[in-house]
């Protein structure tokens, strides 16, 4: 992609509105902008990393074996009041009335939604177990919307629902969530702690949140140091086989909330435990049968017995993610992309674009990259050295491409590491052999 053809609103001055950096270097970025409170638009560069942050759930959801659909935005009244929650949810609930006076809302999550599509659908023992997820937008009336997209009104959201027979298996489908949340964030460089938790209006008895460390999270947590050091990317989940052992292996080592968190009852002394604060990017819910009981989701178990499905929720914010990547990713000069979301792989800056020579290796080199099948922004717009410089660090893409009269009269690149700043000459053949195996 070419900056100049290209929709990247660039903003100099930090906007006064924004009080966290994630939501001042969005904005400062042309990622998002405001439509109301809470409430965003996504521009192509904001929109191509939501996109990979989803990308990665959905890959994850899917090894794990769960299977996605999508539901709307918009449901009907009635299947909440069937569960009870249609009162209880409150203010938090956007009601809406359509032109024939029935009552709908915009949901703010899909227990009931999709309760009742399996309830109508699957009515044998033999169809279960499974786990049925979707992408899709949220809203909560939240009372103070804030912090850009780290707590929106409309926001997107990952939610799987797993429907089995008995607990032990409404267990099994829980631990699997379980570690395809670990693999997801780590899978984004994010390491995101899974602390007990209170269920609040989802319900239950069984929940964690998971917590990214970072300064400005919303959320004061407590837990052991070990925690950091675990990589559950350097082994491989058997989805297949007994998450148990593995899961009771994970949750030994100490990680909660300040709302769970009880210093007396710590098993961590106070002098080692790690006190942090968090953003919470998941959240996992055993609830059995809260949902399946008042609505009649039951299945005819082998002696014609009925069942009523033992279910779990399973959480990602996936548009709160964005925002947490760049809470832990950034630096005075901007965002730092890690690989695996960067919106481009590569910028490809040309600083002087009014040099015949120049603008030739530039166009050559952004066609082979192209050619290639690797991201490429390509600042070819006449502007200063400088303001392209600050322009690329800024969006943060991972590694600069620049070229200019010295390097083309050697044959040689600028390559410049955003992460760690570190700049080295490699001639051409060299760039394309590392970036565009050739
Ligand atoms: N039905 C369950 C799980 S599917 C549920 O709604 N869980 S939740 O309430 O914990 O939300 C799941 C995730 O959505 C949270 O962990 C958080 O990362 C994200 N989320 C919740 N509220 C907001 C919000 N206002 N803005 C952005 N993300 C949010």
């Amino acid at each position: 992609m070419r900056v100049s053809q290209y929709f990247l609103p660039l903003l100099r001055e930090n906007p006064s509105e924004a009080q966290i950096v994630s939501h001042r270097l969005m904005l400062r970025a042309g990622m998002i902008r405001q439509s109301s409170a809470g409430i965003y638009s996504w521009l192509p560069l904001g929109w191509r990393v939501l996109s990979k942050v989803e990308q990665i759930v959905r890959e994850e959801q899917d090894r794990a074996g769960a299977l996605e659909i999508l539901m709307p935005t918009i449901q009907p009244a009635e299947l909440w009041r069937e569960s009870g929650r249609y009162d209880d949810y409150g203010k938090e609930m956007l009601r809406i009335t359509d032109r024939h006076d029935r009552e709908m809302l915009y949901g703010p999550t899909n227990e009931e939604q999709v309760t009742a599509i399996f309830r109508d659908a699957v009515k044998s023992y033999r169809d279960v177990p499974k786990n049925l997820y979707h992408i899709q937008w949220k809203f909560r009336d939240e009372v103070r919307p804030r912090f850009g997209v780290m707590r929106g009104r409309e926001f997107l959201m990952k939610d799987a629902y797993s429907f089995d027979l008995d607990k032990e298996g409404a267990k099994r489908a829980y631990n699997k969530m379980f570690f395809s949340y670990l693999r997801t964030f780590a899978r984004m460089g994010l390491k995101a702690i899974p602390m007990q938790a209170e269920t609040g209006p989802i319900g239950g008895d069984l929940s964690h949140e998971f917590q990214v460390l970072a300064e400005t999270g919303e959320s004061e947590v407590f837990c052991d140091p070990a925690w950091l050091e675990r990589d559950i990317l350097a082994g491989t989940v058997d989805y297949d086989g007994d998450l148990e052992p593995a899961f009771r292996d994970w949750t030994s080592l100490y990680a909660a909330t300040s709302d769970i968190h009880d210093p007396a009852k710590c098993p961590v002394p106070a002098d080692k435990l790690a006190t942090a604060r968090g953003i919470e990017v998941g959240q996992t819910f055993y609830f059995g049968s809260k949902y399946s009981k008042p609505m009649g989701a039951v299945v005819a178990g082998p002696n014609g017995e009925e069942i009523a499905l033992e279910m779990g929720s399973y959480g990602i914010g996936v548009s709160r993610l964005v925002g947490a990547l760049i809470e832990v990713n950034h630096d005075d000069g901007g965002i730092i992309w890690p690989e695996a979301v960067a919106p481009f792989r590569i910028g490809l800056v040309n600083l002087r674009v009014a040099d015949e020579k120049c603008r030739a290796a530039a166009d050559d080199l952004y066609g082979k990259l192209r050619n290639a099948g690797v991201e490429v922004l390509y600042d070819d717009r006449d502007e200063s050295p400088g303001a392209k410089f600050a322009a690329m660090d800024l969006i943060g893409l991972p590694h600069q491409a620049i070229i200019g009269p010295r390097g083309v009269a050697a044959g040689t690149i600028e390559v410049k590491n955003r992460r760690s700043g570190a700049r080295e000459d490699m001639p051409v053949e060299g760039f394309l052999a590392r970036f565009a195996g050739r």
